[in-house]
């Protein structure tokens, strides 16, 4: 049956989406959603992961009635080769973003890259102290030390576990996986590693694994899996988070403003989009310099104006309090309103219509990664040898675009509304007065139960943004402090969430210590690499109250979440030891035994695992139940 019409209202509970949406249907522009509709209904092989594409002998699809594979493979076995394929796939992602900036810091510490420099030099010897290095030499010759454990950590050859994960996660978890590794030994003969040697390896391994004829045991297959998504937790997107706030500074709080209406009808748009600060750090700085903003005038324009879409907008906004235009669904959207000179973007959850939908409007839509191209993309090659040079052809190639825009065809909802952000784990502390005694105190105290950490994304199946607010709301009501990233911080941006207005929606204890520290009850961590942020946060309470991680009354989230990226993080949540929500359904129906596993089996092991929920106060309660469960612990 294919999905029926659904009616604009039902599509998303954001007015500013609303608004262009009705503008689309009139001028018949095509968005995610139609694209959505004349894909459904989906292959019901591929919603329950049984199908198989890995060698050329198939592709193969499980039924009752054919069970196996032609190489005999049967649905355990494919569903855990499909899951672990798309984690490795989410891994590589964060990771091959991790190493960037590993790569840039290095070319930095060795004065090799003149366009970037150490802004943070307090957080270079915090990193430093972690990993061991002697912080009272020069800062390049510390910087040059902790560039190359990053760096090692993609390429070391060892048995050994990742520098940064040894380095960062607490006591108590590191014995777990330890003592994981030689039960499952001891138990099966068989030899399973849950810590990760090296990024790149681990994910190689994956693919190694899941091809014909290799690993054929659904057990051995998910251990590895939770071994690729620390290696990205505790590996790749820390590195990246890390060195990032070295480079371009730790984020501390900040007000921003969020939503379409925070497009200019009179000053050049650009729009920011994807996933690395490396670049878009550059377009700001070039956007806001004298020259600039001189050239945007000539050209008839009030100035310049940059805003983000998705993680790059998360990136900006913790660091520099750059507007941000919206959450993934927001892409097309933004182009839609007619107002925006260029689409800047590098990797990651960039919608590849993007191209022929820009052909539409004035819109340079200009992608910048040897990675990543786009059809009907003008590629401006962003070499970070060169930053300033190729950002200011950037703004440039937005200024000219400037007197092509048809003021006809413009269109900006009016909808803003103001968050509190840029909560790192070090701003977090330094409000709480350098330890995390006060949170400790508060939990303990019950006036704030828990913590839940809700991350990322949208995605058209469920109604834009829904879950994530309901969510959010009933949490805080039940004095559930809530922490997070990616879209679904955007997202709570947007809907005001993030004012400190918003402690009038928080249960009475979660009111009162939010007003003491003058924050929102829901705190905005970061991008999806940053959800290493809120590892560190849970690890610094852990190691603080000498328990593990899993005793903690914490839980996880991804409501709308959409991409490969979000199974990693999910694995890494929970191989940590923090039950995680997941809705939509993750593509393991086919195999019960696999759904076993991760919503039992894995709680024995690591003490996180999963859960599904379609529903957002359902969910809520279920998480207030984990939480009040685990605080009798205490
Ligand atoms: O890394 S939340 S839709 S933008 S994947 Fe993508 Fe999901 Fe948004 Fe950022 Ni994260
Ligand atoms: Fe089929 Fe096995 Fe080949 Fe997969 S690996 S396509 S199940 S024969």
């Amino acid at each position: 049956m294919a999905r029926k019409e659904i009616p604009i209202e039902e599509l998303s509970i954001d007015p500013a989406v609303i608004d262009v949406l009705k503008l689309a249907k009139e001028k018949e522009y095509e968005t995610v959603w139609d694209r959505l509709k004349r894909q459904s209904p989906h292959c019901k092989f591929g919603v329950q992961g049984v199908c198989c594409r890995n060698c050329i002998m198939g592709p193969c699809r499980i039924t009752e009635k054919t069970p196996r594979g032609v190489c005999g493979a049967d649905a355990s076995v494919i569903v855990s080769r499909n899951l672990i394929r798309a984690l490795a796939a989410g891994a590589a992602a964060h990771s091959d973003h991790g190493r960037a900036v590993a790569v840039l810091f290095n070319e930095v510490a060795h004065e090799e890259n003149q366009d970037y420099r150490i802004t943070d030099e307090a957080k270079l010897k915090a990193v430093a102290k972690r990993l061991g290095v002697d912080t009272e030499k020069p800062i390049l010759e510390i910087a040059k030390e902790v560039a190359a454990q990053a760096l090692a950590d993609f390429g070391k050859q060892d048995e050994k576990a990742l520098n940064f994960l040894k380095a960062y996660a607490p006591s108590k978890r590191k014995e777990t996986w330890q003592k994981l590794e030689e039960a499952l030994f001891s138990q099966t003969g068989k030899k399973m590693g849950v810590l990760p040697r090296n990024i790149d390896r681990e994910v190689t391994e994956c693919m190694h694994r899941t091809t014909m004829g290799v690993d054929n045991d659904a057990v051995s297959l998910l251990i590895h899996g939770v071994r690729t998504a620390l290696a990205d937790g505790w590996g790749g997107s820390l590195i990246a988070t890390e060195l990032q706030d070295v480079l371009f500074g730790t984020p501390n709080k900040k007000t921003i403003r969020a939503n379409l209406g925070v497009l200019s009808k009179d000053k050049v748009n650009i729009i920011v989009h994807g996933h690395e600060p490396i670049l878009s750090e550059q377009v700001v700085e070039a956007a806001m310099s004298e020259e600039m903003q001189q050239k945007a005038k000539q050209a008839g324009a009030k100035g310049i104006n940059v805003a983000g879409i998705c993680c790059t907008a998360n990136e900006v906004l913790m660091r520099r309090g750059v507007p941000v235009a919206g959450n993934m669904i927001h892409q097309e959207l933004a182009i839609m309103t007619g107002a925006v000179e260029a689409m800047v973007v590098d990797v990651q959850c960039i919608f590849p219509a993007l191209g022929r939908l820009a052909k539409c409007f004035h819109t340079q839509f200009i992608s910048t990664s040897d990675r990543a191209r786009f059809p009907g993309a003008v590629h401006i090659q962003f070499d970070e040898k060169r930053a300033r040079e190729t950002a200011r052809k950037i703004v440039e190639t937005a200024i000219e675009a400037f007197p092509k825009r048809d003021k006809s065809k413009v269109h900006i909802p009016g909808v803003v509304a103001e968050a509190v952000v840029g909560f790192s784990v070090e701003e977090i502390l330094n409000m709480l007065g350098g330890s995390p005694k006060p949170l400790v105190d508060a939990i303990l105290e019950g006036k704030i139960k828990g913590v839940v950490g809700i991350v990322g994304c949208n995605n058209p199946k469920v109604k834009h943004d829904s879950f994530h607010i309901a969510l959010t709301k009933e949490l805080i009501k039940r004095d559930i402090l809530v922490i997070g990233t990616g879209c679904w911080a955007i997202a709570a941006a947007k809907a005001g969430l993030m004012q400190l207005q918003t402690q009038e929606l928080a249960g009475e204890g979660l009111k009162a210590v939010c007003k003491l520290l003058e924050i929102p009850p829901v705190l905005h961590m970061g991008s999806c690499v940053d959800c290493s942020r809120m590892l560190v946060l849970a690890g610094a309470l852990a190691d603080y109250l000498k328990v593990d991680i899993s005793d903690l009354p914490l839980v996880g989230s991804a409501p709308e979440w959409m991409t490969e990226k979000a199974v990693s993080i999910g694995t890494y949540f929970v191989a940590s030891g923090v039950p995680v929500h997941l809705w939509p359904a993750p593509p393991i129906g086919g195999s019960p035994e696999v759904g076993h596993i991760l919503t039992e089996t894995i709680k024995d092991l690591l003490g996180g695992y999963f859960f599904v929920e379609e529903d957002p106060q359902k969910t809520a309660e279920i998480m207030e139940n984990i939480i009040l469960e685990k605080r009798k612990a205490f």
